[in-house]
């Protein structure tokens, strides 16, 4: 384990290196991604020690943390998560530096696929086309009753939110969350179909960033790729198959997420199509 200098980022930089000398299209590069990418947005992570969202919960009476995204928990007391939701809703923040590393890796034609945990839509927002992103647990797009599945719009679910009540169905009168994963709920189909997909075509680089791996099925993911695939690990700590099960091709980079995007694309020599990303942005 090392922790990331620009010469621990050595075999990442040559492979790709080569692949792009080669001119050659076939390196399958997939994201696994948390949290911890997008701390650096304002937005919070979980687990973090002091700014994580499950520290400052403790000002809402929560039995457990977690209760906040707990299914059963919200059709008793849905104000915890409102207030969160209020707080998360998409529009008020802006992709870090490592969402543009992804976003270079899809235009240098390397990226397969990014798997996000996160319900933020920053990968969307660097520029990441449909196709290409894979929100495991789901997304701020659509909302529904929790009882009778009735569609609210984008629309009224903000207007509920603005007048700080709780959103309701024009139906049955029960609430209504945005469709993101809660703990007790089902993970998109398209989360297992673009997985199944990945593996059996190959998958060559698969990196995982910001992520405790705590949360399942996503933390199986860097388990299931094979033997052959290189598997990075950009974060704070030391986590899950990289901690339990680390295999020769592991590649453990500690640090903040963004200050290793930067040494990355400075390697890689692509600053100038970072900053026109950026003043695009
Ligand atoms: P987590 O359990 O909070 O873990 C975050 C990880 O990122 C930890 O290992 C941290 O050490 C690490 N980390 C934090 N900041 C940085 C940084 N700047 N650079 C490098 N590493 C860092 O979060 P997970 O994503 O693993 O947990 C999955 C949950 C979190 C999903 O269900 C998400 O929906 C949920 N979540 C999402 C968001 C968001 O959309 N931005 C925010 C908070 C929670």
């Amino acid at each position: 384990m090392c922790s990331a200098t620009e010469k621990s980022l050595n075999p990442l930089v040559k492979l790709i290196q080569k692949v792009l000398q080669e001119n050659d299209p076939s390196l399958k590069v997939v994201f696994a991604v948390g949290a911890g990418i997008s701390t650096s947005a304002g937005i919070p992570d979980f687990r973090s020690p002091k700014t994580g969202l499950y520290h400052n919960l403790s000002k809402l009476n929560l039995p457990y943390p977690e209760a906040v995204f707990d299914i059963d928990f919200f059709a008793k007391n849905p104000k915890p998560f409102n207030l969160l939701c209020n707080e998360l809703y998409p529009g008020k923040f802006l992709p870090t530096k490592f969402h543009y590393l992804i976003k270079l890796f899809h235009d240098k034609n390397l990226l397969k696929r990014c798997y996000t945990q996160n319900i933020d839509n920053l990968e969307r927002l660097a520029g990441l086309p449909d196709d290409k992103v894979v929100e495991a647990h789901g997304s701020f797009v659509k909302n529904h009753c929790i009882k009778c599945h009735e569609e609210l719009s984008i629309k009224e679910f903000r207007s509920f939110l603005v007048k700080d009540e709780i959103p309701k169905c024009s139906k049955c009168k029960n609430y209504v969350k945005p469709d993101i994963v809660f703990f007790g709920e089902a993970l998109p189909h398209e989360f297992f179909d673009k997985w199944d997909e990945d593996l059996s075509d190959g998958i060559d680089v698969c990196i995982v960033a910001g992520t405790s791996l705590q949360v399942y099925p996503f933390a199986t993911l860097p388990g299931e790729t094979p033997d052959s695939t290189w598997r990075i690990l950009i974060n704070r700590e030391k986590c899950g198959d990289f901690e339990m099960n680390s295999r020769k091709k592991d590649l453990v980079l500690l640090g903040d997420a963004d200050e290793i995007a930067s040494m990355l694309i400075k390697q890689l020599g692509w600053e100038d199509d970072l900053n026109k990303l950026l003043e695009n942005g």
